[in-house]
């Protein structure tokens, strides 16, 4: 049983955004610099992983307001399923 609409792009939307989180502490380890911005894209360029979960997050990411207005008992165990393989 799931909502209307899912949470297929709130899980890819936190997914994305764990992603970048992990990404900007990895770069900014020694203290946040210009260069790091350099290392972020340099990142994104090179790490076909990376690249894919970022662009997963921003595609489709206006539905993201539909699908967590329309939160259901199967979208929020979906929702949790994300949060763990976003962390893991
Ligand atoms: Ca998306």
């Amino acid at each position: 049983m799931a909502g209307q609409h899912g949470v297929k792009e709130t899980v890819e939307g936190l997914k994305g955004a764990v992603a970048l989180a992990k990404a900007i502490k990895e770069v900014t380890a020694d203290g946040a610099q210009l260069g790091d911005f350099v290392a972020l894209y340099t990142k994104y360029s090179s790490d076909a992983d990376f690249k894919a979960k970022l662009d997963a997050a921003v595609m489709d990411a206006a539905k993201i307001p539909d699908e967590l207005n329309d939160l259901d008992l199967g979208d929020c165990v979906e929702l949790l399923k994300g949060v763990a393989e976003a962390l893991g």
